[in-house]
């Protein structure tokens, strides 16, 4: 956003900047850290886990190294904090600072996943914050090597009210650089939630990149499979984005074919996978509508004793 200008008297203009905007960051992995280098203009700060100290950012960007240290919020006002955790991780990470919220006008979740926003939501009401909660999806590219985030493709971030329709209030509320309001958000992320259902467990099962999956003839079987039978939930659940997903989920994996899946680079560091909130969330929604899942039923539980 540039300077505006009002007129304090007829054809004299005042100059009017806005300040800038300030934004905390929760999480402050691969898509975290790409987004505090798009942000790097602005005054930032870092909610780290120990609730002191500063945080140090390494981004690669091309051949240039960017690095910044962020201070360590302490409870200042905030126009966004923006969490960017694993999304198992938000109310363990976000309750310590608890009695910062107050401070904070808006919260927008950037995570794979779902089920997380419905559930801090939930426990904004219960606390009585009036935080406005906002949902993002990010097409990002990212991965950490070494000491570093390497941003490895430039993607989209798309942002919208979670559980409420984009208001025109909502319109002149000033967001962060490098998003993007949309209207459909819960569309977008049960899009990407179907994409990461099918590509992320079954990249982690075979141990293989996001385009194998469509190279292996074997693969390729077990790719269509499973995006048919989660298809199938999202037409027996009258989601509208039943429709194209097979084929969403092909285009997804040919335009990342050089990825590693999140989920498995977990698998390969021993670390905690989102499969939780992404085929737990799906196999929670089809048992209350007595929807068998058999495929991801299978693969879910193979994958929970790989990481076990
Ligand atoms: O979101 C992804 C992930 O790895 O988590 C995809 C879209 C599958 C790209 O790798």
């Amino acid at each position: 956003t540039g300077p505006s200008f009002i007129c304090s008297a007829p054809g004299k203009p005042l100059l009017m900047t806005q300040p800038p905007l300030r934004i905390g960051i929760l999480g402050l992995g691969s898509l975290g850290s790409v987004l505090a280098w798009h942000w790097r203009d602005l005054p930032l700060v870092a909610l780290p886990r120990d609730q002191h100290s500063a945080c140090n950012l390494k981004v690669q960007v091309q051949q240039q190294l960017w690095q910044q240290t962020l201070p360590c919020w302490q409870g200042e006002a905030l126009d966004w904090l923006v969490i960017c955790t694993k999304a198992a991780a938000t109310q363990t990470a976000l309750t310590p600072w608890r009695n910062h919220l107050t401070a904070v006008k808006n919260i927008l979740l950037v995570q794979n996943g779902m089920g997380q926003q419905q559930q801090l939501a939930d426990w904004l009401q219960e606390q009585q914050l009036p935080c406005q909660l906002w949902a993002g999806m990010s097409t990002e590219g990212a991965y950490r090597a070494d000491d570093r985030v390497v941003y490895a493709g430039q993607g989209d971030n798309l942002i919208g009210r979670w559980g409420t329709e984009i208001t025109d209030a909502d319109h002149a509320v000033v967001t962060p650089p490098h998003t993007r309001i949309v209207n459909n958000i819960a569309s977008q992320l049960r899009t990407k939630l179907a994409i990461n259902a099918v590509i992320n467990p079954l990249t982690a099962q075979l141990r293989c990149h996001n385009g194998e999956l469509l190279q292996n003839p074997l693969y390729r079987q077990q790719l269509d499979a499973l995006s048919t039978e989660i298809a199938g939930l999202y037409a027996c659940l009258g989601w509208p984005e039943a429709a194209g997903l097979v084929e969403r989920v092909q285009q997804v994996a040919a335009a990342t074919a050089a990825n590693q899946s999140s989920t498995l680079q977990d698998v390969l560091h021993n670390r905690p996978t989102e499969l939780p909130y992404i085929c737990g969330y799906l196999l929670k929604i089809a048992a209350e509508k007595n929807y068998a899942l058999p495929l991801t039923t299978a693969l879910y539980q193979q994958l929970h004793e790989i990481s076990a």
